[in-house]
């Protein structure tokens, strides 16, 4: 039974031509990838005591950080229970189940991920995965793909090689297509001389993890650029002009991540753009503050802006949703489930627009209605559509949420 406040909702919305049961619908069918690193501060399994580098930095330390895989999955399905609808894990490389054993990230094999595997099909979760290319002793002096030591770059590229492998046979394992996306750190904190060389190392060493085809139902690479890292100031390799220009040339997608442009450039005006020449995007949804890129994702205009893009343009079908925040401040298990319902908000809102009314003011050159139009949909009644897709998705509904998180905080975290 649906709810008196629903139903009301309903009318409102259909008045305006919107039709709330087909959003929700069509929102169920829409994963989130969520990203395995807020639960640990991007520490990973590898060496959980090692210093996080690659110009990213998980501030704060709030008690109850998942120090082993276990007790990440164990956390992972505390927040996954609380988040309506089916999702994705975005694994990455440094949480390889070692068990103690030292294993060379350029010799990493499938097995060392089989527990994750295993763990999304029992789960019927998809599996997206990410070469790492930071905290290690060979990516200390800020250079991997770009490195000017042929033996380093051939470590690195022995890795993304491995990494390739790994995600297509979990692709074909969990019957769902594996996005491998390739972020490294490379760059220089002071001004370079050389700008050229390392651009042309890095595009070899993504020629020569490429090279080999891979199945595209299991796996497909994505690029990530970034605008600048901490220890990179002065200039990144992998900028986005690069990864573009690549992207386009070999036809790889491309990784757009909300916190690495310019404060005052949007996500949202470049989906249209890239589509036009890329096959698929993968979005890192993220939400910059000042110097940082990965605050936890809020209901604001730029979130909503990527989501709107993504519905009107007709572009889900394109693109793949991925999450990167990390806040070490707060409760890690809320900011995943405040980041990710978050984003699946924004997602409804951006399918309860009245896009038809508003493309028909647009078309007959009408921008006074278009502007009106737009402001007057903010006010509509989306609280109880969102109240109603969490009840049916059988998760807590409103703050309820943070009860349990504030329990599990109690019972588990606390005797970490
Ligand atoms: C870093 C990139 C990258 C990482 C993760 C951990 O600036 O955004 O995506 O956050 O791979
Ligand atoms: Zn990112």
């Amino acid at each position: 039974m649906s709810t008196p406040a629903y139903s009301l909702a309903q009318e409102a919305y259909a008045a305006l031509g919107v039709n709330t049961e087909a959003a929700l619908q069509k929102l169920q069918s829409i994963p989130i990838s969520l990203h395995c690193w807020q639960g640990d501060d991007v520490a990973g399994s590898e060496n959980p005591d090692a210093t996080l580098s690659g110009g990213i930095q998980a501030t704060g330390n709030y008690p109850g950080k998942a120090r082993t895989n276990g007790q990440l999955r164990q956390d992972l399905d505390k927040a996954l229970a609380l988040i309506p609808g089916k999702h994705r894990l975005n694994l990455h490389a440094l949480y390889a189940d070692l068990d103690g054993k030292k294993v060379e990230r350029n010799a990493y094999t499938t097995d060392l991920f089989q527990v994750w595997i295993d763990w999304c099909k029992e789960r019927g979760l998809g599996l997206d995965f990410n070469p790492s290319y930071f905290s290690h002793p060979l990516s200390n002096d800020g250079f991997t793909l770009a490195h000017k030591d042929p033996g380093v770059r051939q470590f690195w590229i022995e890795h993304g090689i491995a990494c390739r492998k790994i995600a297509a046979d979990m692709g074909k394992q969990t019957g769902k297509t594996c996005i491998t996306n390739f972020w490294i750190p490379d760059g220089y904190k002071d001004t370079p001389v050389d700008r050229k060389a390392p651009r042309a190392r890095l595009e070899a060493s993504l020629d020569a993890i490429f090279a080999e085809p891979i199945d595209p139902a299991f796996n497909r690479d994505a690029v990530e650029s970034k605008l600048f890292g901490i220890g990179s100031e002065s200039y990144v390799v992998g900028s986005h002009e690069f990864y573009m220009g690549y992207a386009v040339k070999n036809q790889k997608l491309i990784t757009l991540d909300a916190g690495h442009f310019h404060p005052t450039e949007n996500l949202s005006d470049k989906i249209s753009s890239m589509l036009q020449f890329v096959p698929e995007l993968l979005l890192h949804v993220s939400r910059g503050v000042r110097w940082d890129s990965d605050h936890v994702v809020l209901v604001d205009d730029a979130t909503r802006g990527i989501m709107e893009e993504l519905v009107r343009g007709d572009f889900l079908g394109r693109t793949h949703i991925g999450l990167d925040f990390f806040d070490a401040s707060i409760n890690r298990i809320a900011a995943w489930v405040i980041g990710t319902r978050n984003a699946i908000k924004c997602l409804l809102l951006a399918l309860l627009e009245p896009t038809s009314a508003l493309r028909q003011a647009e078309n007959a050159g009408d921008h006074t209605s278009r502007l009106a139009l737009l402001e007057e949909a903010k006010s509509l009644p989306f609280g109880p559509v969102w109240d109603e897709y969490c009840k049916r998705q059988n998760v807590p509904v409103g703050a309820a949420w943070l009860a349990e998180v504030k329990a599990y905080e109690c019972q588990v975290l606390s005797q970490r």
